[in-house]
């Protein structure tokens, strides 16, 4: 089910979260304390369109996060577990002292980790420091932070943004008592309910028994406010095999020298379309908001100058959503620097959806001169009764050749669904070859197959579970989170009559893969590109060589679940995997809460 949301303008914060951390580190002596923000990293996930991704990447959550503590005065330090995987809480030393607040931002598919990070930091016994979890596993799933044994449950969970966290710390030193620890302030107040006029909080209340308090649906930053990304950038760890920190973190160049992309919120966020498979507009309390594009320009010239990294990944939902892009590429195409255009001095990739890119190709020659190299699609399919929201395969190709022509990369990322199998039949035309070949017919330079997954916070997600399509296990796998992303196979249509239809499902998905990224269109591509050396030619060739080795080392991950997909045994979920506890909602605020669940019809946008 989605999230319950708020309504009208009561969505939108009435203060800025960068003047609450101003006044935060006036008011207070902030900076005796001192935290560590985790991203944490399971490599069991190391399989599909992303596969040694992670380590060249700078996520947002955690730099977004470890800004807005800095900007409060904290002394910070940002671990990837990625670089850092033997990090341990319990060993973290800042400026000579162990830490007071462990903030852990994690996606679903990495949770375990951040459990094992907890429990590491529970062996400092009285002296754990304050504990608080957030970002999307958190937003959507927050009961499941209080799985497993105590020393593995969070202070605080925090369902909403960044900014909620700043609240909880105005609350906490305000109300600390002589030198007590952040953890134990926080522990006191929140026991005392203190922390219940903080909408966007989940925690534990006081006993034996494991019941929790939601302190409600949090505001979001209307205008998308956040520090600039040089500030989160400074405050990274080298990657060590350590336990412990160093001394100081990673001067901005030798980031620059690490990282390949770095990931910044969207200029905007949020989409109009409703995808009964997708969370993001329930999440964005079906908004949509834009940033001044004005901070964004200068928040990317500050990246590029202070560490050369040139490359970024924007984390918008669907960007050509609505005129504001016009502006904002209009002002991107105008901005100069070293008295030259943007495009060639940084290169943008964000998300849009086609229909949406379609009503504003006029914008494109703007948007290639302001910087954007590559655009990302939710093709999911040209089975318009599967989904329909304007990517038939004539739009598809108009969009595609127009955006080549602009010299930006189509990006197509598609999805399995029921009833689709390798070649089109009368139920379903486009089967996953067909989509495929049509897809580099068009043009796309990039091709990712997903499988229809029970994806939290949207329509789709109780019908999965409730109708037993769902598996738990197959053969030696436990099919839990770190499954769930949709590139392994966990929903069997079947409903058990017919398991073994997962791994004939997970092969189309390889098959998928090869027939895009094989060695034959890598040649292609390449003579193309002797052809004619542009840099949009070169691209081609580096996403398929990418591709192709992304492919070759999955193909050879995935023989061991498909063996499990086919021989079994298999078990299904009857109910939604969440903890089930009791949970108290103080509610103060009237919210809408979408009564719709999983419907026949599979989502229209
Ligand atoms: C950009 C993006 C990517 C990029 C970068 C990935 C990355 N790890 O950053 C790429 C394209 C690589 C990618 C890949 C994948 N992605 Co992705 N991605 C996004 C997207 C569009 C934006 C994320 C973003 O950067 N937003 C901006 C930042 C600032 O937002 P944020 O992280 O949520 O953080 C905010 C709050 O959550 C909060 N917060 C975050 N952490 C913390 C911590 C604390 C302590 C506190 C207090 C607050 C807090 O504050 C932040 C600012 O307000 C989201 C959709 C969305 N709109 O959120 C999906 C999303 C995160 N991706 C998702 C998925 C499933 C994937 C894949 C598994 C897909 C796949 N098939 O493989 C892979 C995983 C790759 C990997 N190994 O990490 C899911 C995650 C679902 C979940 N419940 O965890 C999302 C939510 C999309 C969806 N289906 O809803 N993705
Ligand atoms: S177009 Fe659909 S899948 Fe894409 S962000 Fe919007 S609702 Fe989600």
């Amino acid at each position: 089910m989605e999230l319950p949301r708020r309504s009208g303008v009561d969505r939108f914060l009435s203060h800025s979260p960068l003047a609450a951390c101003d006044e935060l580190a006036g008011a207070i002596r902030t900076d005796n304390y001192r935290a560590v923000v985790v991203y944490p990293f399971d490599p069991f996930t190391e399989i599909g369109p992303f596969l040694g991704y992670s380590k060249h990447v700078i996520t947002a959550g955690p730099w977004v996060v470890g800004s807005l503590l800095r900007r409060a005065g904290l002394t910070v330090r940002i671990v990837q577990q990625v670089w850092n995987p033997g990090f341990k809480p319990s060993q973290a030393i800042l400026d000579g002292k162990p830490i007071d607040l462990l903030a852990i931002s994690c996606m679903n598919i990495h949770v375990g980790k951040a459990q094992e990070l907890i429990r590491d930091a529970s062996r400092m016994g009285a002296d754990r420091p304050l504990v608080i979890c957030g970002g999307p596993k958190y937003i959507y799933q927050p009961t499941d932070a209080w799985r497993g044994t105590s020393d593995c449950w969070p202070d605080l969970v925090v369902t909403g943004e960044a900014h909620v966290l700043i609240s909880v710390l105005h609350k906490i030193c305000g109300g600390r008592r002589g030198d007590e620890t952040l953890a134990k302030a926080c522990r006191r107040l929140r026991d005392d309910g203190e922390l219940e006029g903080i909408p966007g909080l989940v925690y534990k209340t006081p006993g034996r028994r494991l019941q929790l308090v939601d302190t409600g649906v949090a505001q979001l930053s209307k205008t998308l406010e956040r520090p600039f990304a040089v500030e989160g950038l400074a405050l990274y760890e080298r990657p060590s095999r350590r336990h412990g920190l160093s001394s100081a973190p990673m001067p901005l160049d030798e980031v620059g020298r690490r990282i390949s992309v770095l990931i910044t919120p969207g200029v905007t966020e949020g989409c109009t379309e409703t995808c009964g498979f997708c969370p993001i507009p329930g999440r964005m309390q079906r908004s949509y908001r834009t940033s001044d594009h004005e901070f964004i320009k200068e928040d990317f010239i500050r990246v590029v100058e202070s560490t050369g990294i040139r490359d970024f990944g924007l984390g918008d939902d669907s960007h050509f959503n609505s005129n504001y892009c016009e502006g904002f590429w209009a002002g991107m195409a105008a901005a100069r620097h070293n008295g030259k255009p943007l495009q060639g001095q940084i290169f943008l990739g964000t998300e849009a959806v086609l229909a949406h890119v379609k009503k504003r190709m006029h914008v494109l020659s703007n948007a290639a001169l302001g910087g954007l190299t590559t655009l990302w699609f939710g093709i999911e399919t040209f089975n318009t009764q599967d989904l329909d929201k304007g990517q038939d395969p004539q739009k598809t190709a108009d969009v595609f050749a127009e955006l080549r022509r602009n010299g930006i990369s189509p990006m197509a990322m598609t999805i399995l669904f029921q009833g689709q199998g390798w070649r089109g039949t009368s139920g379903h035309p486009f089967g996953a070859a067909d989509t495929v070949e049509l897809l580099d017919r068009y043009g796309a330079a990039y091709m990712q197959m997903a499988h229809i997954t029970a994806s939290p916070g949207s329509r789709f997600y109780e019908g999965h579970f409730e109708r037993g399509e769902v598996l738990s296990r197959a053969g030696s796998y436990v099919v839990e989170d770190r499954c769930f992303d949709g590139n392994r196979v966990t929903i069997d249509f079947s409903r058990g009559a017919n398991p073994r239809d997962c791994a004939r499902r997970q092969m189309i998905i390889i098959g998928a893969y090869w027939t895009f990224y094989n060695p034959g269109r890598l040649i292609r591509l390449l003579l193309k590109y002797l052809a004619e050396r542009t840099p949009l030619r070169y691209q081609d060739v580096r996403l398929c060589s990418i591709g192709l080795g992304q492919t070759i080392i999955s193909t050879i991950r995935y023989a061991p679940w498909i063996v499990a997909l086919w021989r079994g045994p298999w078990a299904r979920y009857s109910t939604t995997p969440e903890l089930k506890v009791p949970v108290t909602r103080r509610h103060s605020i009237k919210l809408f809460v979408p009564l719709e669940k999983d419907q026949a019809v599979q989502g229209r946008g």
